[in-house]
């Protein structure tokens, strides 16, 4: 696809951080080089590695860098949910969700961008639709993402290849219509929450093809709870998708 040459309408790319004093400067000097006219919003949860006070110093040199400081770690969905709410208030069109830890190639952000640009209100880089790509994850990984995303396919009949992915636009007239609703999920699930959500709405959905690189500075922050709190809550939203369309056949 072949990026427009359309002016950007007002982008904010939000992007979490927890400990990512390694990784965060590679990250954000390639997004502002990829994608010079976006803003970009670092929502920092107290980082003890100095985070966020390293992203102040940023964004007193670079109007475009912007920083939302949080009082503690409260996973990755609450820190979505704030810095969406900054974006929103400040008017800007489209909201990106990007990892700070460089799997996600900020210089794969203008494809995404023009599927939305197309009419999709909601575009997810994809590694599970042709062309996407996984690089140097162990098996282990690469099983729990797959055998992830065929549950929640089989359970929630999303339409979506890569439900769990983080690197997403949202068109901003569909992000208003989410933030509204009562989201409580924090690790993976967010992003499966906010795809049902999404298609609940009725919203546009494009898979766009990505490369992701695994993490080469800094620690993961996936633990055996996270893989549980998604474990719990998508077999809970499967079988109440169930009982609604068992009732519907009934009436
Ligand atoms: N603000 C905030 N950011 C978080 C929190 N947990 C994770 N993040 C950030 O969310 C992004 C994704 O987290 P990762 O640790 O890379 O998790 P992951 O990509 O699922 O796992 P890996 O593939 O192992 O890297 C990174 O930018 C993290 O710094 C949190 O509790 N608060
Ligand atoms: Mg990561």
């Amino acid at each position: 696809m072949r990026p427009s040459t359309a002016p950007l309408p007002p982008t904010l790319v939000v992007i979490p951080t927890y400990d990512e004093r390694e990784a965060l400067p590679g990250t954000l000097a390639r997004l502002r080089d990829a994608v010079p006219e976006a803003h970009a919003l670092v929502v920092d949860d107290s980082s003890p590695d100095g985070t966020g006070e390293w992203a102040d110093e940023v964004s007193r040199r670079d109007d475009h860098v912007h920083v939302l400081h949080r009082a503690g770690k409260e996973g990755l969905g609450p820190a979505y949910l704030a810095g969406f709410g900054w974006g929103l208030e400040h008017g800007f069109a489209q909201l990106v969700e990007m990892d700070a830890d460089a799997s996600h190639r900020p210089e794969q952000l203008p494809g995404l961008l023009e599927a939305v640009r197309r009419g999709a209100d909601l575009a997810i880089g994809s590694r599970w639709v042709p062309g996407g790509r996984v690089h140097d994850w162990p098996l282990s990984r690469l099983l729990l993402s797959r055998v992830a995303n065929l549950y929640v396919g089989a359970l929630l009949g999303l339409r979506v290849r890569d439900a769990t992915a983080g690197f997403r636009v949202f068109r901003a007239e569909l992000l208003q219509r989410l933030v509204a609703q009562d989201i409580a999920s924090q690790g993976y699930c967010f992003q499966v929450d906010m795809t049902r959500r999404a298609r609940a709405e009725g919203a546009v959905i494009a898979e766009v093809p990505i490369d992701f690189d695994e993490r080469t500075e800094g620690a993961s922050k996936m633990s055996p709870r996270i893989v549980r709190e998604a474990l719990v809550l998508v077999t809970f939203w499967g079988l109440s998708r169930g009982a609604q369309q068992v009732l519907k056949v009934l009436h």
